[in-house]
């Protein structure tokens, strides 16, 4: 397959559909709110997320235009945590993307909004009445439960606290994993599981999609520490080397390069491992995989 031109395609498909669910512009007295809300939602992120979701109800041969608003939920939440983690209170970073952060163009008050306000609305998303057309009330509801786990207190929110919390400690290899499974890996994982749930997944197929997504979450993270060491700021579209400067416990910082490129690329293996049963429609799934090892920003 053609992955550069598949790529393209699905972000620009999500693209148009965040446009068109994303409150307008012109939006009267909350203008600045949503403007700072479209900010972030529109400033070049890779949307993988989404193409995840849409990748894995495709392995399933699902048609997958009903899938949309879930996926475009994902692409919020995952912003929300980008513009709440860029912070000063957090982060403090003031680079996302190539462009000035939310906190920086907008002030820290309406960041605050804007990360709240879409983690709002990718509710609103998920329980969409295109999406409700498409899915069966109890999936829909099992689809919402796994979203909302994965992104709180025993995912992604917990893992930004035990990230914070472990800046400058000295922690232990179990204690990283743990926290790049919860910050990082859980919403990649519950990405790839919404479009199997969506599919329709036999319990088979869920775990096998599962197993997937917890290897591309872990090589996608590692990677990202690799990044930090190696990119450049002007590449990332954000601060290069912030985790060393930070003293933050990273994959490079245990393994050292060779081995943390080894242990990328180990997972991207189980990854394409764990999709055995399926067939050529699950080569966009294969190719992702590929695609999260090789990636410069
Ligand atoms: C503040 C609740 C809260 C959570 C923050 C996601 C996160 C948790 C922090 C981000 C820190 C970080 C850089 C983690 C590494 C993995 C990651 C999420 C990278 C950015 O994701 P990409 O590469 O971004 O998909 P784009 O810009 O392409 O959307």
């Amino acid at each position: 397959m053609d992955f550069k031109k598949y790529l393209n395609e699905q972000c620009l498909v999500v693209e148009q559909a965040l446009a068109r669910y994303m409150l307008p512009e012109e939006g009267g007295a909350l203008a600045n709110h949503i403007k700072a809300m479209r900010y972030s939602l529109f400033a070049g992120g890779k949307r993988i997320r989404p193409i995840l979701a849409l990748a894995a109800a495709k392995a399933l041969h699902a048609p997958t235009e009903h899938l949309l608003p879930v996926a475009c939920a994902l692409e919020c939440i995952h912003t929300y945590s980008l513009i709440h983690d860029d912070l000063p209170a957090m982060d403090d970073d003031d680079l996302r993307r190539g462009k000035p952060t939310c906190h920086v163009v907008f002030g820290e008050a309406e960041a605050i909004l804007a990360g709240d306000g879409l983690l709002s609305f990718a509710f609103e998303l998920l329980s969409h009445p295109e999406a409700r057309q498409a899915i069966p009330p109890a999936d829909q509801l099992r689809l919402i439960n796994l979203i909302a786990q994965a992104i709180g207190p025993k995912g992604m929110v917990g893992g930004q606290s035990l990230d914070l919390a472990a800046e400058g400690q000295a922690i232990d290899f179990a204690h990283l994993r743990l926290i790049h499974g919860c910050k990082t890996g859980a919403l990649i994982t519950v990405s790839v599981q919404a479009g199997a749930i969506f599919g329709q997944a036999s319990e088979e197929q869920f775990a096998a999609l599962s197993r997937y997504g917890v290897q591309i979450g872990l090589a996608f993270q590692i990677i990202d520490d690799l990044l930090d060491v190696e990119g450049t700021t002007e590449n990332l579209g954000k601060t290069a080397g912030a985790d060393a400067q930070r003293h933050k416990a990273t994959y490079p910082a245990f393994f050292g390069v060779t081995k943390t490129k080894v242990m990328a690329h180990e997972a991207v293996e189980a990854a394409i491992a764990a999709l055995e049963i399926f067939d050529a429609q699950a080569e966009p799934l294969r190719a992702l995989a590929r695609y999260i090892y090789e990636r410069n920003n």
